[in-house]
């Protein structure tokens, strides 16, 4: 039957005997061989209890098995869900309350944790090296399944993305919006079968899941498939190696190690750099480092990839280059939602066939963010140059990215103003030379009451993922605020940055 998104990227690898995922000290996993084990899993998937439509909840540690894990979901006609593997009880729960899942499959560590929030849904087992109940016995099944019809406007993953009013959203997308993003990407990228591709991203977002993986797929390129950044492992790789993805922070760590060098990235086609701005200081030690300028590209969950510098010509520093083919861009006032004068700084909205269908069951939300007339209002500031290359200059949204990870500082000033003793609280973002920007909390006691910050963190750290608690508590007596009561961040950043 038609399915979309499988039907391009893995059922024609059915005979292809090329290596797809490539592991150190493991044996190579070919394209035909990964679809025969994919359709294993789409069995043990459908025996489960997987219906067409249902959500399937990872969060597990990254695995070639998670990677067969999403294309059998695909296969079998469910969604998609996966989940940073730092998130908490308390954030797994309410994820797994909001989508309700058909099937829940998690590290078998937090197996019976998972079981008390699981809401109904069935959980199996994934560890790190590959085995649990989602694995066992597998081989099996028959390695041919019955591929679920699903078509172009069908959701293939939902995608959770933090706001700045406090819940998160589940992000909609459709096998169209993959797939179309996909084809755009790879062909502008080149991606070929002759590529090899340094994959040191967490798989549990769009970066590393779609980006990395669905264009290597469609183009049937080879994937060193890394459990994460490991330095050494990357800078053994790279020799060997055609194309690199990664945050900011990925390359800000290359260029601290002297191993990197023009000789050994000298079989390198392109390195792209994505998630969080890449600072031009960044962009330019690397090119004269290595002679690579990297290529940057502009994404959000709701979207996947908007721009791209280009391939041949300039890749301008400290720019996210041009609307991909079939992507439009247009620069609006934030408050009047008119398009901005050429050359004036305005609300980037993107419109195509990448954008998103909406926000699981959150209609208003949707409806605040998505026009009708199809432009996603992406919360990013952006000015656009006599050139057409598209720079981000700010956010209307009160957004930090630390190493690549999103956070919104509303989610954690909620966690610190419930605190007893606590009269208020800002969170702000302020420069860091590892993960671009760390977190800093500025607090404000009780009248006549003194905060102990251990006891801060201590609080953070039961509810909070890691990536999302403050290296640094501040105590003040007041926040500053302006005429509108509105508390001043910039001022607060160049008090405690
Ligand atoms: C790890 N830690 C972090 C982060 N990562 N803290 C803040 N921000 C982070 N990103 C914590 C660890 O738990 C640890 O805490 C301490 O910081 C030091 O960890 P370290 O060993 O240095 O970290 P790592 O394991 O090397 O990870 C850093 C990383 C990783 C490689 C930069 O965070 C990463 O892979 N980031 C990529 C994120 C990503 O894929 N983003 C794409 C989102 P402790 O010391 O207490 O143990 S998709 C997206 O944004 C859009 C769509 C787009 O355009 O792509
Ligand atoms: P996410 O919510 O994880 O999808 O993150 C999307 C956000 O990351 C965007 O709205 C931007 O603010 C930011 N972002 C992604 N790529 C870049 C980039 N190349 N430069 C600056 N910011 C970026």
């Amino acid at each position: 039957m038609a399915n979309h998104l499988y039907d391009h990227l893995i059922a024609p690898h059915a005979q292809n005997t090329h290596p797809f995922l490539v592991q150190d000290g493991a044996d190579d996993i070919s394209y035909a061989a990964f679809v025969r084990q994919v359709a294993r899993m789409a069995h043990r998937l459908r025996k489960s209890g997987l219906d067409v439509g249902d959500r399937v909840v990872v969060q597990a540690p990254k695995t070639v098995e998670m990677v067969m894990l999403y294309a059998a979901t695909v296969q079998a006609g469910g969604v998609f869900l996966p989940l940073n593997t730092a998130y908490t009880r308390d954030e797994v729960a309410y994820f797994v309350g909001d989508a309700t899942p058909a099937l829940i499959v998690c590290d078998g560590g937090t197996a019976t944790q998972m079981q008390e929030i699981a809401n109904g849904a069935q959980v199996l087992t994934l560890n790190a090296d590959g085995t649990g109940s989602l694995t066992d016995g597998l081989n099996a099944l028959p390695d041919i399944f019955d591929t679920a019809e699903r078509g172009p406007d069908d959701l293939a993953a939902l995608l959770y993305t933090s706001g700045t009013t406090g819940r998160s959203k589940g992000a909609m997308l459709s096998h169209a919006n993959l797939l179309s993003n996909t084809k755009a990407l790879t062909d502008l990228w080149r991606i070929t079968d002759a590529d090899r591709l340094v994959h040191a991203l967490p798989i549990f977002h769009t970066h590393g899941l779609f980006v990395a993986l669905n264009t290597s797929l469609l183009a049937g390129a080879t994937v060193d498939f890394m459990p994460g950044f490991n330095l050494d492992a990357i800078m053994a790789a790279l020799p060997r190696a055609t194309m690199m993805m990664g945050v900011p922070t990925f390359y800000t760590r290359l260029l601290s190690d002297d191993r990197l060098s023009a000789d050994l990235v000298s079989n390198m086609r392109l390195f792209v750099s994505g998630s969080a701005p890449l600072l031009a200081e960044t962009h330019e030690a690397f090119t004269a480092r290595t002679g690579h300028a990297i290529l940057e590209r502009y994404g959000m969950t709701e979207t996947n990839m908007n721009t791209s510098n280009p391939y041949d010509g300039d890749r301008r520093p400290g720019t996210v280059g041009h609307p991909l083919p079939g992507v439009e861009v247009r620069l609006t006032d934030p408050q009047s939602g008119d398009e901005v004068a050429p050359g004036g700084v305005g609300m980037i909205e993107v419109r195509g066939p990448n954008v998103f269908q909406g926000y699981w069951q959150m209609p208003e939300k949707t409806a605040a963010e998505l026009r009708e007339n199809g432009f996603f209002i992406t919360g990013d500031l952006g000015q656009i140059d006599a050139d057409g290359y598209l720079s981000i200059v700010g956010r209307e949204k009160d957004l930090i990215i630390t190493g690549g990870y999103n956070v919104y500082p509303k989610e954690i000033e909620d966690v610190l103003n419930d605190i007893d003793g606590v009269s208020e609280s800002a969170v702000i973002g302020i420069p860091d030379a590892d993960f671009g920007e760390a977190i800093v909390a500025v607090v404000v006691p009780d009248a006549g009451r003194q905060i102990d910050t251990d006891s801060l963190s201590e609080s953070v750290r039961s509810r909070l993922a890691r990536f999302k608690h403050p290296r640094r508590y501040e105590v003040a007596s007041e926040l500053p605020r302006n005429t509108m009561g509105k508390v001043q961040k910039n001022a607060l950043r160049d008090t405690y940055g």
